[in-house]
């Protein structure tokens, strides 16, 4: 894997003998190369440099911490939870092979660990057999009921019957699952609308939760991923996947600071379980030292 930016960091300071111009330009490109994003990047720095310079900070430790604390304004997280005794509806959304169907599995499990009894998975995704089939497959393997039509069917029907079938067992969650064709921007907005009404119609209210899924490794094509998504339909959250995968992962920084989107769940790793709540000071700590 290639060098984090915590690594880099350690051999800028070590080969810098004196915290100048030069220094702020080196740490611009390493955060841009981390995935900060160019914009944010040039931002922050650019900030940080005046407060140094104004506080005289020239240490280590204190340039670290300074850097912290500006990326720490910009992510913004999230804690996200089906509301009791309600009628949720949460829609996964996401460009292809981001880790929607995953994800949607590791959240059925998540919240059946804590205390969610009735889960419903939507196969919302009908443009491939495949996703049909791969959500079939987690619903039987964790024991959560799938709701699916034949391929090429409306999605918006399958978010209105899975609905249905969680109403008539008490109050819960549908999760649905969803095609991610960005092939043509009108087209993907146009279903998406149309399922985000049958999902707000069926949701009680204040419980329909449209959750963002992006790939860590993919770096500043999820910001922009986050653009189109967040105009179609507003986004209420980002699941960040494949963390596990990068040695970057800067983007929930110029997602949060451009778009104003919080984190709720990074994921990190295939199996069920590697799914946790957002910390948005562990995430930072983790990009500034791993
Ligand atoms: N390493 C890693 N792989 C993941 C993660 N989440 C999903 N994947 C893999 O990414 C691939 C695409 O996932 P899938 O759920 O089918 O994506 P979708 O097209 O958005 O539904 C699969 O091989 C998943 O196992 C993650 O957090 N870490
Ligand atoms: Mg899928």
């Amino acid at each position: 894997m290639k060098q984090s930016f915590g690594e880099k960091l350690k051999a800028l300071f070590s080969k810098s003998s004196s915290i100048n111009e030069d220094f702020f330009e080196d740490l611009t490109d390493m955060l841009v190369e981390g995935d900060i994003g160019a914009k944010t990047a040039f931002e922050v720095v650019d900030e940080l440099e005046s407060i140094c310079d104004k506080e005289k900070i020239n240490d280590q430790a204190g340039i670290v911490a300074k850097l912290k604390e500006l990326l720490l304004r910009d992510v913004r997280a999230v804690s996200l939870a089906p509301e009791a005794g309600k009628q949720n509806v949460w829609m996964m959304l996401g460009v292809n092979g981001v880790g929607k169907t995953t994800t949607a599995a590791k959240l059925a499990k998540y919240f059946k660990n804590n205390g969610t009894e009735n889960i419903v998975l939507a196969s919302a995704d009908t443009f491939r057999a495949a996703a049909i089939e791969q959500l079939a497959l987690h619903g039987e393997r964790l024991g959560v009921r799938v709701v699916s039509h034949q391929h090429g069917s409306d999605p918006s029907a399958v978010v209105y019957d899975a609905a249905d079938a969680l109403r008539a067992s008490g109050p819960g969650m549908v999760i649905a699952d969803t095609a991610g064709r960005l092939h043509n921007k009108e087209n993907l907005v146009r279903e998406l609308q149309k399922i985000d009404r049958t999902c707000s119609l069926k949701a009680d209210e204040g419980c329909y939760k449209k959750i963002l899924v992006i790939d860590a490794t993919t770096g500043q094509n999820a910001l922009r991923q986050a653009e189109v998504f967040n105009e179609a339909v507003k986004i209420d959250a980002i699941i960040m996947t494949k963390y596990d995968s990068t040695a970057k992962g800067g983007v929930a920084v110029s997602i949060g600071r451009e778009l104003g989107l919080p984190v709720a769940f990074v994921c990190t790793g295939e199996a069920y379980e590697n799914i946790q709540p957002f910390n948005a000071e562990s995430y930072i700590d983790d990009f500034l030292t791993m």
